[in-house]
Parts: structure tokens; C-alpha cells; sequence
């Protein structure tokens, strides 16, 4: 049986086990989640995470490296800024305007009485674009720093190209260290249905039933939005721009839209990611490897779409109206926001803080949402890196008269 076939296997029983459990016996369902359900999930997210940092290194040194030609990293990267930037307007816009034709916010009784958010403080864009180039390198890799790390890793690949037969050696290393990579990401993955199934179970399980039908309509909006965009936007964008079949596309792609699901991490999905869209998708190494982890980091489409059905809904909760300038400034601040953090678990949230600030909206409103959110953070997570493999696809196939990799797109 594929792989791909066993993880979903692992997710759809997982959510059954969590969701039954939980109604039958609340008490069992927090015995096995303690000893069973945690422990499983937990290991899985442990060892993926385990190979990010590492193989972002020697994957972004070695796809600069196998470029060849500096310009072409330019180029590269003048098109995937565009593609994030553009798909993330467009989610937002998707969010804003479902949320105003279903007005989730206006239908049914939401007590506000009471309900608060602590904001945690999210870095500025300003301040993060200008951190970019670390001053420190192994401080970078220490703390997870993907922006630095990926800078750093982009000197370091110009250097061995520029430096050719001079540093022959360390060209071979870095080769060597990526095969290492990529073979502990493949034996990573066997575990990959039990620790689907364990993440699950404790996701859907801990959520409740309750909590789930109070906020009904506002997740059937998000998860309505977010289908529409993975199909419509993402569909036809590797349709017409990389001329690939959508459906292939995303039946190739799925086991990594449902670790990204499992984990709601698009950071600790890139390992299995990157390995999906290159062996799957026939991505040319080093243009996955540039484009997916940045991606994980400033491309968060999911997220946008989440920030503009959240940020309606709380706006009719509280019988606000929105002008059109202030959806304006909620489309940019969200584009903005999502580049200053990286994808890891609940981002979303301290980010629609922001987008809740700039039009004066309550961010205490959060605090209505916050139950369900980490379903909808599995959800808009396989949207999120669904978004960077899209875009990676559509630059292999404009750079393909340009870029001579050893295996190209077949
Ligand atoms: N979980 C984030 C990610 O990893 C997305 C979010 O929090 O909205 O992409």
C-alpha cells in the first residue's frame, strides 16, 4: 500500500478515535491521549522537525550552488516573490468576500461578555526584512531563524559557485549532506501514519463536539474559502502557467498537504515537502529548494484566508461595519504580516491580531474563534504549502529554458 494511502488512513482514523472517544468517554479519551495519542504525535513532529534547519542548509546551498549563475537567482526570485504576493491578495480578498455574502458573524448568538485574547507581540515587517542578513549565522541556526538561515545559506551557495574548482571540496560536502537529508526524510516518513494518527486524535478529540457546532458556519466559510482558493487560484495557476494537470498536481502533492494537515506546521512539513514536490512533481532541486522554504516562512495563503473571514466575522459579531478602505488595509496588513513569521503551529492567530488592530477592530474578539482554531490551523497549513509547491512547479517550467539541472522535469 503507498504511502500516501497509509497516512490518509492514519488521519481519517485518528479523527474517528479522537471524535468517538471524546463522546463516549472523556475520561478514556484523556487516558489515551496522555499515553497513546501525544507520545505518537508528538515523536513524529520531534523527528521531522529535527531535519528542517539541516536541510534547508544544505538544500538552499547546494540549489544556489546548482544554478550556476547568480542572475538566475534574481530572476527566480522576482518570480516567486510575485506569485506569493498575489495569491496572498487573492486569498484575502476570497475570505473577505465570502465572509460578507454568509455573514457567519450575524447569524446565530455570540456572548462577548467576558471574552478576551492576550496579542502576543508579532515582529514588524520592517524589522524582519531588515534582520534578514544574520549578523550571527550560528545564533541563526540555533534559534530556527528560516529567514537568516536561508540568507546565509544563499551567500554561502554564490561563494562555491564563484569559487568553482577552489572549493570542489565543500561543493561535494554539501552534496553528501543533502543525500543524508533527503534519505533520513524517507525513513522519517515510515512513521508518518502512526504519528498522523496520534496528532489527529488529539486534535479533533480535545476539541470537543460542542465547540465545533457553535462555530459551525464561521469553519464551513474558512474551509469553503480555502477549497476554492486551492482549486481555483492554485488550479488554474499550474494549469495555465506551468501547464500541468491540477488534479495530478494535488493527488501528487497530498501526502504533504496531509503531514502540513496533521502537524498544522509549515515548517516541519519542509522536509517532506520538498521531498514531494522533487520527486513527485519532478520540481528541479534547486528550484524547491529556494522557493518551498522560503515559502514556509513569508507565503501563508491559508492564513490570509482565515484573517479575512476572522476578521468579518468579528466585525458583525460586534456590529462594526467595515468601509472599503478599511478592507483595503486589512488586505495589505495581512500580505505584510504573513512575511514577518514563520510557519509553525497557531502563527495565524497572532497575526489576525495585527490585521484586527489596523482597522480598530477588538482584538479580544480572537477569543471567539480560538476553540476551533487549531482544526482550521490543520486546514489552512496543507493550504499554505500547497501554495509554495504551486509556485515552485510554475517557476521550474518558466526556468526550464534557462535553468540545466541534472534532473529535470521529465
Ligand atoms: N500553522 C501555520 C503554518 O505553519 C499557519 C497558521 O497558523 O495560520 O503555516
Amino acid at each position: 500500500m503507498k504511502l500516501a494511502t497509509k497516512i490518509i488512513i492514519g488521519l481519517i482514523l485518528g479523527a474517528i478515535v479522537g471524535l468517538i472517544l471524546n463522546l463516549v468517554s472523556p475520561d478514556l479519551f484523556a487516558t489515551m491521549n496522555t499515553f497513546l495519542f501525544t507520545p505518537l504525535g508528538q515523536i513524529f513532529l520531534n523527528l521531522i522537525k529535527m531535519l528542517v534547519v539541516p536541510i534547508v542548509f544544505f538544500s538552499i546551498t547546494l540549489g544556489v550552488a546548482g544554478l550556476g549563475d547568480p542572475k538566475k537567482l534574481g530572476r527566480m526570485g522576482l518570480k516567486t516573490i510575485s506569485f506569493f504576493l498575489i495569491t496572498t491578495a487573492i486569498a484575502i480578498i476570497i475570505g473577505l468576500s465570502l465572509a460578507s455574502i454568509i455573514q457567519p458573524g450575524t447569524i446565530g448568538t455570540f456572548n462577548t461578555e467576558g471574552v478576551e485574547f492576550e496579542a502576543k507581540e508579532a515582529p514588524s515587517t520592517v524589522e524582519t526584512l531588515l534582520n534578514i542578513i544574520p549578523s550571527n549565522p550560528i545564533g541563526a541556526f540555533v534559534e530556527g531563524n528560516m529567514l537568516q538561515i536561508i540568507a546565509f545559506s544563499i551567500f554561502i551557495g554564490i561563494g562555491i559557485t564563484m569559487l568553482g574548482e577552489k572549493a570542489s571540496t565543500l561543493r561535494t560536502f554539501v552534496e553528501q549532506g543533502n543525500n543524508l537529508m533527503m534519505y533520513l526524510v524517507n525513513l522519517v516518513m515510515k512513521f508518518a501514519p502512526y504519528g498522523t494518527f496520534g496528532l489527529i486524535a488529539t486534535a479533533v478529540g480535545s476539541q470537543g463536539y460542542s465547540a465545533i457546532k457553535a462555530m459551525g458556519l464561521y469553519m464551513i466559510v474558512v474551509i469553503l474559502a480555502l477549497v476554492i482558493h486551492a482549486i481555483v487560484t492554485y488550479g488554474s495557476a499550474v494549469y495555465f502557467l506551468a501547464k500541468y494537470n491540477p488534479l495530478t498536481f494535488f493527488k501528487k502533492f497530498s501526502p504533504a498537504m496531509t503531514v502540513a494537515f496533521s502537524t498544522s506546521s509549515s515548517n516541519a512539513t519542509l522536509p517532506i515537502s520538498m521531498e514531494t514536490a522533487q520527486k513527485e512533481l519532478k520540481v528541479p532541486e534547486p528550484i524547491s529548494s529556494f522557493v518551498q522554504p522560503l515559502g514556509a516562512t513569508i507565503n501563508m495563503d491559508g492564513t490570509a484566508i482565515m484573517q479575512g473571514v476572522a476578521t468579518v466575522f468579528i466585525a458583525q459579531v460586534y456590529g462594526e461595519a467595515l468601509t472599503t478602505m478599511e478592507l483595503v488595509t486589512v488586505v495589505l496588513t495581512a500580505v505584510l504580516a504573513s512575511i514577518g513569521t514563520a510557519g509553525v503551529p497557531g502563527v495565524g492567530l497572532i497575526l489576525l491580531a495585527m490585521v484586527l488592530s489596523s482597522v480598530g477592530l477588538p482584538v479580544a474578539g480572537i477569543g471567539l474563534i480560538i476553540g476551533i482554531d487549531r482544526l482550521l490551523d490543520m486546514a489552512r497549513t496543507a493550504v499554505n504549502i500547497t501554495g509554495d509547491a504551486a509556485c515552485a512547479l510554475i517557476v521550474s517550467e518558466t526556468e526550464k529554458k534557462h535553468i540545466d539541472v541534472a534532473e529535470s522535469r521529465s
